[in-house]
């Protein structure tokens, strides 16, 4: 799925080898943040999102660049790559609310190629 996507997207033979998965409780949040971790950043992140919405910062290259605030809902998958591969980005608090499949919380999967 997470190679389908990222095809849809423009990004060719994306083959992940590692999933990120991060759980989100009710006032949760992820700040500004460029993910760096990865060897090769012409490779794009890959996320899902499930359970509880949640408002996603997408920013620019920048930390100090004013982010656009994108909602995401169960199943919504964003890919981004190429140039916007090292954007900030980051998450708001959760607000309280349930989901019939995760209760109180935001799942979230970014599926990287590491290595
Ligand atoms: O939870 C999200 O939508 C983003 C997660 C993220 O940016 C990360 O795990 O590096
Ligand atoms: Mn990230």
């Amino acid at each position: 799925m997470a190679q389908d996507a990222a095809a849809s997207a423009g990004f060719n033979g994306f083959v992940p080898d590692a999933c990120l998965i991060n759980r989100y409780a009710p006032g949760a949040r992820l700040s500004l943040h460029q993910d760096k971790d990865e060897r090769d950043f012409r490779q794009p992140i890959v996320s899902v999102s499930l359970g509880v919405p949640a408002i996603f910062l997408f920013g620019g290259l920048r930390r100090e660049d004013k982010p656009i605030r994108i909602q995401l809902a169960h199943g919504d998958v964003v890919v981004w790559g190429g140039p916007a591969r090292l954007r900030y980005h980051g998450v708001m608090p959760l607000k309280q609310a349930t989901h019939r499949l995760t209760g109180e919380h935001r799942i979230n999967l970014t599926f990287r190629k590491a290595g």
